[in-house]
């Protein structure tokens, strides 16, 4: 994928949760990404969106879960547009297939993914999993994505499939809650160790990822930064690359 800016810019933003809490405050949220994406798309030359944009999804070889039609209808309207999108599937994301790719020419990727834009190096991820630690996830995250849990899974009836996914993921989300997992862990910080091995190896310009949902900005190396993208739910933030440097901004509209 080749993205030329044009004196356009690039978009970065993750972790929208859609569906979660509930119905009522996920449609807010929803309408407030739609504003976003209304006020970006004249100046995107390209829209990254980097993991956990629904707060579950599975894809069965017929159908996918209801909800979210505004969202969809506006990234339709985007790529009909010519805009370039890009997802990253996160950890309540990564049973997505091929829906969006064959549907909108939406590349899904399920790794952190290499890219030059404008002569600076990306690395772009969702994160989950990288670095030390979070060993029970990495553990949790070969189940998930093991061939015959998710043949198993397909099998069961949609209504009980998601029925069960959703409690999973309420019951994730508030053990995550009482960790305190939202203040800045200093050198405990696993994506910014992540970064920081990574370019003892190999040299990127910017690492982007999502995951944390804390918004970061923070010095990797000598010309190399760790941007986290923050979320959606409460803080509203994103990336902007103007073919120079990345802005981490808040939409507050
Ligand atoms: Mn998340």
């Amino acid at each position: 994928m080749n993205i030329q800016l044009h004196q356009k810019k690039v978009f970065f933003a993750s972790d929208f949760h859609l569906g979660a809490p509930n119905e009522t405050s996920s449609t807010i949220r929803e309408k407030k990404i739609i504003r976003w994406l209304n006020s970006i798309e004249d100046e995107a030359a390209a829209i990254f969106l980097v993991g956990d944009i629904f707060d579950f999804w599975f894809e069965y070889d017929k159908v996918i879960p209801k909800g979210f039609i505004r969202f969809m209808g506006k990234i339709a309207d985007l790529r009909d547009k010519n805009i370039p999108i890009v997802f990253f599937t996160g950890n309540h994301d990564l049973w997505m297939k091929d829906y969006f790719t064959k549907e909108l020419g939406i590349p899904v990727y399920h790794h952190p993914i290499e890219m030059e834009i404008e002569n600076k190096k990306f690395l772009i991820g969702h994160g989950d999993g990288l670095g030390p630690g979070d060993e029970t996830y990495k553990i949790l995250k070969k189940l998930f994505t093991n061939p015959f849990c998710k043949w198993l899974f397909k099998w069961l009836h949609p209504d009980l499939g998601m029925r069960i996914a959703h409690k999973w993921s309420s019951n994730s989300r508030l053990a995550n809650n009482n960790k305190n997992e939202h203040e800045f862990k200093g050198n405990d910080e696993w994506l910014w160790e992540y970064c920081k091995e990574m370019d003892k190896r190999q040299h990127f310009d910017y690492y982007i990822f999502g995951h944390r949902h804390l918004p970061l900005e923070l010095e990797v190396g000598k010309s190399s930064t760790y941007i986290n993208l923050g979320e959606w739910v409460n803080q509203n933030t994103f990336g902007v690359f103007d073919g120079e440097k990345v802005t981490l901004k808040t939409f507050d509209k």
